[in-house]
């Protein structure tokens, strides 16, 4: 996918306070510092288009960008970290929550997991949540670059294997690294396909 225009439209703490839009919408969930923000930059070939940082807790209100005046990414806040306060994890809960149940032009959830660790539980949780309320969902493993061949076959499996416990039909799940831009068609792809229907 040629990126010919990408625009930060803003930040939004409350989803119901966020533009109504025509255009469909994509948004990118998961851990803090897994990777959703470069990921989104690398998806835009625009470095500096989502704010990034070693640092988790960087993203912390709900950030839209407008892609080629055809589609919406929604960057979202990372859920689950410890080292901020119960009520800031609450109000990014929140946050979370309010948007994935009232955004309507939401097409597709991206929800992102760090392949350099086994499954988490905090993440299998949020993606059996997510497939209760029948959210679209597809999966991707970021900064696959850190990993060798084997370990990253390893963790895939190991992966694939928890989420087979609570599906009966895994949700697709994509490779990538910001860094070496594994996954960028894959995930192109998606998008492409979820505008057709
Ligand atoms: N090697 C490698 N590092 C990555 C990759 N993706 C992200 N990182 C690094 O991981 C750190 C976190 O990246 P972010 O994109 O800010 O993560 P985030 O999920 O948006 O984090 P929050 O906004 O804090 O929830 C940064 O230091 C990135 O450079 C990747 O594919 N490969
Ligand atoms: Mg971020």
């Amino acid at each position: 996918m040629k990126i010919d225009k990408a625009d930060f439209l803003g930040s939004w703490e409350r989803c119901m306070d966020m533009p109504h839009a025509e255009q469909p919408e994509f948004a990118f969930i998961g851990r803090s510092n897994v990777g959703k923000s470069s990921l989104i930059n690398m998806l835009c070939d625009r470095k500096g288009l989502a704010k990034t940082s070693s640092t988790p807790g960087k993203t912390q209100t709900l950030n839209l960008f407008r892609i080629n005046g055809q589609l919406q990414i929604c960057d979202l806040p990372g859920y689950g970290y410890a080292k901020v306060s119960k009520k800031t994890r609450e109000k990014f809960g929140k946050m979370i929550g309010y948007y994935l149940k009232d955004r309507p032009n939401l097409h597709c959830l991206f929800v992102l997991l760090d392949l350099r660790l086994p499954p988490q539980a905090i993440d299998l949780d949020f993606i059996a949540d997510c497939g209760e309320n029948q959210i679209p969902m597809v999966l991707i493993g970021t900064k696959a670059d850190k990993l060798k061949a084997s370990a990253l076959e390893e963790n895939i499996r190991a992966i694939q294997s928890k989420l087979q416990e609570m599906w009966e039909e895994l949700p697709p799940l994509i490779i990538s690294s910001s860094e070496d831009k594994r996954g960028r068609d894959e995930v192109w792809e998606t998008i492409k396909n979820a505008l057709a229907h």
